[in-house]
């Protein structure tokens, strides 16, 4: 084996991190890696957080890895942050409040950007997911900000969703608008220390009992103050519920079939996208069919079958 691919299964950190650049950037080195990890893959439990900007994620996130490292439980991060265009450098601040878990061997942490959403970001995330998996890690949780359908499809990987919200602000309207709704497993009402908190729990269990599209199990709604630690072992103890649940209706195999379908879809369309827009015989077809279009020589779905065709016969 590739030492690469084996010092990622040993849990090598500078390895985990050097292997999810090369995804990343989809070098031809993490798919041959990729490929050697798979085997070791699955047991890692994947934890979706998403909620809008300052509700709290971060140090949510931050005290729940604490309480899995009391548990013994080795926990990989990945945080994804729409405001920088740049990973790595992305998130200063949670990594700063982060420290206290830099020098823990049991605990790797990850910032991305959003940038290529419409292409990179989307199936690097499932190779981090699989890379950190592969490396032993227990608990994955994965931080975006729920605004958009990006986003809602970035954390469609999880096993558990989170959804945080702040009392006051009307959050769960926005939630409703964004389309978080269907994916929430569990609502966290954080910053409970500040007023509103019972007419946020309020507001969204009357819209639990409309929306929720599980016959089987209510959503549930919890409190937490992040900043105080409280409600941590709490909300801990719910996403063991929802495992368990997941587990004993077979739901929990569903829900990674469903991951793996994403992954698979979203490897061939980046490979046909790379193929069609990148390799040079090919771009040059594009370039001038464009031209074409724009003369009214040729329209859009001619054009599209010269292309597609050259790749279906
Ligand atoms: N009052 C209060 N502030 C909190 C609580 N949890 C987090 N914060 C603060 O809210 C701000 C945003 O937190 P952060 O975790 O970065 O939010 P994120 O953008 O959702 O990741 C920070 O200043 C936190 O210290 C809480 O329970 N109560
Ligand atoms: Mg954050």
């Amino acid at each position: 084996m590739n030492d690469i691919a084996a010092k990622v299964l040993e849990g090598d950190p500078r390895s985990i991190a050097r292997l999810i650049t090369h995804a990343e950037n989809t070098s031809p080195l993490a798919a041959s890696q990729m490929k050697k990890i798979h085997p070791y893959t699955g047991k890692a439990y994947v934890i979706g957080i998403t909620g809008v900007m300052g509700s709290g994620k971060s140090t949510l996130i931050y005290e729940m890895t604490k309480e899995y490292r009391r548990q013994g439980l080795k926990v990989g991060i990945i945080a994804i942050d729409p405001t920088s265009p740049f990973s790595g450098g992305a998130l200063l601040g949670d990594r700063i409040r982060m420290t206290e878990l830099a020098t823990d061997n049991g605990v790797f942490i990850r910032s991305m950007g959003t940038r290529g959403m419409l292409g990179g970001l989307a199936s690097a995330v499932y190779d981090v997911v699989e890379i950190l998996d592969a490396s032993g890690k227990d608990i994955v949780l994965v931080e975006t900000v729920g605004v958009g359908q990006a986003e809602v499809d970035v954390i469609k990987i999880a096993d558990t969703t989170l959804v945080v919200l702040v009392p006051g602000l009307g959050d769960s309207i926005q939630t409703i608008k964004a389309g978080i709704m269907e994916i929430a497993d569990i609502y966290v009402v954080n910053k409970a220390d500040r007023s509103g908190v019972e007419q946020a729990v309020a507001e969204l269990e009357s819209l639990i009992d409309i929306a929720c599209n599980d016959k089987d199990r209510k959503t549930p709604v919890l409190t937490t103050i992040a900043k105080q630690k409280k409600g941590i072992l709490e909300l801990v103890k719910e996403i063991e519920n929802h495992k368990n649940y997941l587990k004993k209706t077979n739901r929990f195999q569903a829900k990674r079939r469903k991951r793996y379908e994403a992954e698979l879809v979203e490897i061939i369309r980046k490979r046909l996208m790379n193929f069609i827009f990148d390799e040079s015989t090919f771009k040059g077809k594009v370039e001038s069919l464009i031209d074409q279009i724009s003369k009214k020589e040729v329209d859009p779905y001619s054009a599209a079958d010269e292309i597609l065709g050259k790749i279906l016969k």
